[in-house]
């Protein structure tokens, strides 16, 4: 049985690939994994059932025999971890790759989404101004540390790793903000990362959920 992971049933973003079952579905394709996809609405993310699976009532989880995963991160690092692709062989180059994945999430993902979350929620604020120019002067910092330590590679420790899947997943994000645009190199690294075949395939299919009728499961060949 392949793996199911859930997914929006309608995501906010109209399948533009924000919501974060798009890097599940991303490393999945990078290591040619089959798998399900259970589309879930707002509504029954807080029910029971899927409470049992996400303790937040959220998505992405993923289930695999008896093994019920959440928190993208997690479920990124297991599938890095049961197949080959994701992650170097070298010990310590893997821990680099590692340090990369929690430095996507941990460091540089959390002022972006802040950024977001806040032009949805405090755009009435009288405060809303200054509020953005911190949270963008933050982002700053991590944009500006990150495009010195790319530089012209490719990739940010050798080989492209689940590091690099979950970096370019958060710094889409700030896609036509311009603050990405201010490094070229981050702008390209993303571009780069858009451009895998993995990356299209997994994009296509959560896009799919939109143009084509939902029948509140996709399978993934
Ligand atoms: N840390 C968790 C993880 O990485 O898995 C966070 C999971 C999470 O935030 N899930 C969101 C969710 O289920 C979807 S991804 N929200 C519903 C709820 O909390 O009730 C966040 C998200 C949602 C929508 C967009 N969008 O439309 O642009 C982008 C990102």
């Amino acid at each position: 049985m392949p793996p199911t992971i859930t997914a929006f049933e309608r995501s906010p973003d109209g399948g533009k690939g924000m919501a974060r079952d798009m890097r599940v579905r991303w490393a999945l394709e990078e290591v040619g994994q089959p798998y399900d996809v259970r589309l879930v609405s707002f509504k029954a993310m807080k029910q029971p059932a899927h409470l049992a699976l996400h303790p937040f009532g959220q998505i992405p989880t993923y289930e695999e025999g008896d093994l019920a995963l959440f928190e993208s991160g997690a479920i990124v690092f297991h599938i890095a971890e049961c197949h080959a692709g994701l992650l170097p062989d070298d010990a310590n180059a893997r821990a680099r790759a590692i340090a990369w994945m929690f430095a996507a999430l941990d460091t540089v993902e959390p002022p972006i989404f802040d950024r977001s979350l806040a032009k949805i929620l405090e755009r009435d604020e009288p405060w809303f101004e200054q509020r953005q120019r911190v949270l963008e002067d933050s982002i700053r910092k991590r944009l500006g540390g990150l495009s010195v330590r790319l530089g012209d590679a490719d990739w940010l420790d050798g080989a492209f790793s689940a590091g690099d899947l979950l970096m370019v997943t958060v710094l889409r994000r700030l896609q036509g903000s311009g603050l990405l645009e201010e490094y070229p190199n981050l702008a390209a690294y993303v571009a780069r990362g858009e451009a895998r075949p993995a990356y299209k395939h997994a994009f296509e299919a959560q896009l799919a959920v939109f143009t084509s009728a939902s029948t509140g499961l996709q399978r993934r060949a």
